[in-house]
């Protein structure tokens, strides 16, 4: 992508609405613009970062073995007065009336919509388990919208749903979730940690938040020193294996949120517990039958006789998630993404845009570049090299490829790796070896 095509609406001054890193750093890196309190509009560069992280979360859910649908953001009042949640929702909701005068909402979760979905179209318990997922925007008339995107009121969730026959496959649905989060936020960057946590307006009784530390999060949390120390899950796992030892192990270290942290209790001493904030990316559920009684998703068992189905249900913030990030990976000069998540691998910077040969030796590299597939942003502009650069580090590209007249005449180019700051000269094959790896 050539930057004199792009949209890239860069701010130089920091926006004096925004209180914490990651919001400034996503309107000024011209990431997303606020189109009323709490809701967003995403433009090119922020964009590109969402798809990304939807697009690992999507990998994940799949590997574990759950099955992608798309239900609608608009949901029937009736449903959530089935299960006893409608009234409970209270002001959070967003109700709409239509033009028959039917009560509609737009969907802040999913557990009631899925379930009259299942319930229309399982009847036997041959047909279990199931979990399906989709990755729909929310609406939650949150009392405080605030921090950018971290706690919007249109907000991009992952919503996964377990079904099974009886609990002890509900607990494996659960750890097949637990698991695959693990393994999502590793992706990421991302150390995640999974804590006990209060299961609110969804219910149920077994929970874990998965929480990055980060003095900005808005959850006061609790957890043993020695998770500072110790890396989340990044390998291969077999899904249909015995999940509960990746289980046990990932909650053998304590670890709780404030509702569920009781000083008195806590088996942790003292020095060696760790009070800190964070953010909350994920948040599972195991709730059991709290849906399928009220609203009669039953199937019949091997002996003909009708059982509730257990659910579950599993989210994960996928908005919120692009600013988590930034809150963890930044410095002084802007974003420092992680390659996985980054909206291109490299910048190109043609330092010279109105000489000759560095215009026809950038134009050449960025060809190169995008035949061999490496995801390049190229800064192409009649700038300043301090305008250049200053933007090329703001966005945060985890590499940056900077031709200028100078390194042209002995042949060799300057490579910059944004997390580091070290720079190296190479030739321009070799820089683009280096990136096509
Ligand atoms: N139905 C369950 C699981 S699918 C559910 O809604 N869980 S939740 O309320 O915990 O939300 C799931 C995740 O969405 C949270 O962990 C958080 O990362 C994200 N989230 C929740 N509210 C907001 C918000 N206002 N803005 C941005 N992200 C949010």
């Amino acid at each position: 992508m050539r930057l004199s095509a792009y949209f890239l609406p860069l701010l130089r001054e920091n926006p004096t609405e925004a209180q914490i890193v990651s919001h400034r750093l996503m309107l000024r890196a011209g990431m997303v613009r606020q189109s009323s309190a709490g809701i967003y509009s995403w433009l090119p560069l922020g964009f590109r970062v969402l798809q990304k992280v939807e697009q690992i979360v999507r990998e994940e859910q799949d590997a574990a073995g759950a099955l992608e649908v798309l239900m609608p953001t608009i949901q029937p009042a009736e449903l959530w007065r089935e299960s006893g949640r409608y009234e409970d929702y209270g002001k959070e909701m967003l109700r709409i009336t239509d033009r028959h005068e039917r009560e509609m909402l737009y969907g802040p979760t999913n557990e009631e919509l899925i379930t009259d979905i299942f319930r229309g179209a399982v009847k036997s318990y041959r047909d279990l388990p199931r979990n399906l997922y989709h990755i729909q925007w929310k609406f939650r008339d949150e009392v405080r919208p605030r921090f950018g995107v971290m706690r919007g009121r249109e907000f991009l969730m992952k919503d996964a749903y377990s079904f099974d026959l009886d609990a002890k496959g509900a607990k494996h649905s659960y750890n097949k979730m637990f698991v695959a989060y693990l393994r999502t936020f590793a992706r990421m960057g991302l150390k995640a940690i999974p804590m006990r946590a209060d299961t609110g307006p969804i219910g149920g009784d077994l929970s874990h938040e998965f929480i990055i530390l980060a003095e900005t999060g808005e959850s006061a949390v609790f957890c043993d020193k020695a998770w500072l120390q110790t890396d989340v899950l990044g390998t291969d796992v077999d899904f249909n294996g015995d999940l509960e030892p990746f289980f046990k192990k990932w909650t053998s270290l304590y670890a709780a949120t404030e509702e569920m942290h009781d000083p008195k209790a806590c088996p942790v001493p003292e020095d060696q517990l760790v009070s800190a904030r964070g953010i909350e990316v994920g948040h599972i559920f195991n709730f059991g039958t709290k849906y399928s009684k009220p609203m009669k998703a039953v199937v019949s068992g091997p002996d003909g006789a009708e059982i509730a189905v257990e659910m579950g249900s599993y989210g994960i913030g996928v908005s919120r998630l692009v600013g988590a990030i930034i809150e963890a990976c930044h410095d002084d000069a802007g974003i420092v993404w992680p390659e996985s998540v980054a909206p291109f691998k490299v910048g190109l910077i043609n330092l010279r845009a109105g000489d000759e040969k560095c215009r026809t030796a950038a134009d050449d590299f960025y060809k190169k570049l995008n035949a061999a597939g490496v995801e390049v942003l190229y800064d192409d502009r009649d700038e300043s090299p301090g305008v250049k650069f200053s933007a090329m580090d703001l966005i945060g590209l985890p590499y940056q490829v900077v031709i200028g007249p100078r390194g042209l005449d002995k042949g060799v180019v300057e490579f910059k790796s944004r997390r580091d700051g070290k720079r190296e000269e190479m030739s321009p094959e070799a820089a683009l070896n280096r990136l096509s790896t």
